[in-house]
């Protein structure tokens, strides 16, 4: 597991399952799990406004189960990463 990509990959599984299993179904986020997630995770997590974060679980919970799926959370994910590729090719 020494190459980087690969253990990026592992850490973006691993934060999922850390969460997760705190409460309620072991492979789904709450909506508590989620927003820990989000405030302990990434930067612009305390800065979010728990209205933002109802509207971002609104938005990631595709079939509406009121938990976030590995699924949903790689759409998530994937959407973060597009916002951080247009931050660094605008700063570049
Ligand atoms: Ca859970
Ligand atoms: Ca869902």
């Amino acid at each position: 597991m020494a190459c980087p990509l690969d253990q990026a990959i592992c850490l973006l599984v691993a934060t999922f399952h850390k969460y997760s299993g705190k409460e309620g179904d072991k492979n789904t986020l709450s909506k508590k799990e989620l927003k820990e997630l989000i405030q302990k995770e990434l930067t612009i997590g305390p800065k979010l406004h728990e209205e933002e974060i109802q509207n971002l679980m609104a938005d990631l919970d595709r079939n509406k189960d009121k938990e976030v799926n590995f699924q949903e959370y790689v759409t998530f994910l994937g959407a973060l990463a597009m916002i951080y590729n247009e931050a660094l090719c605008s700063s570049s």
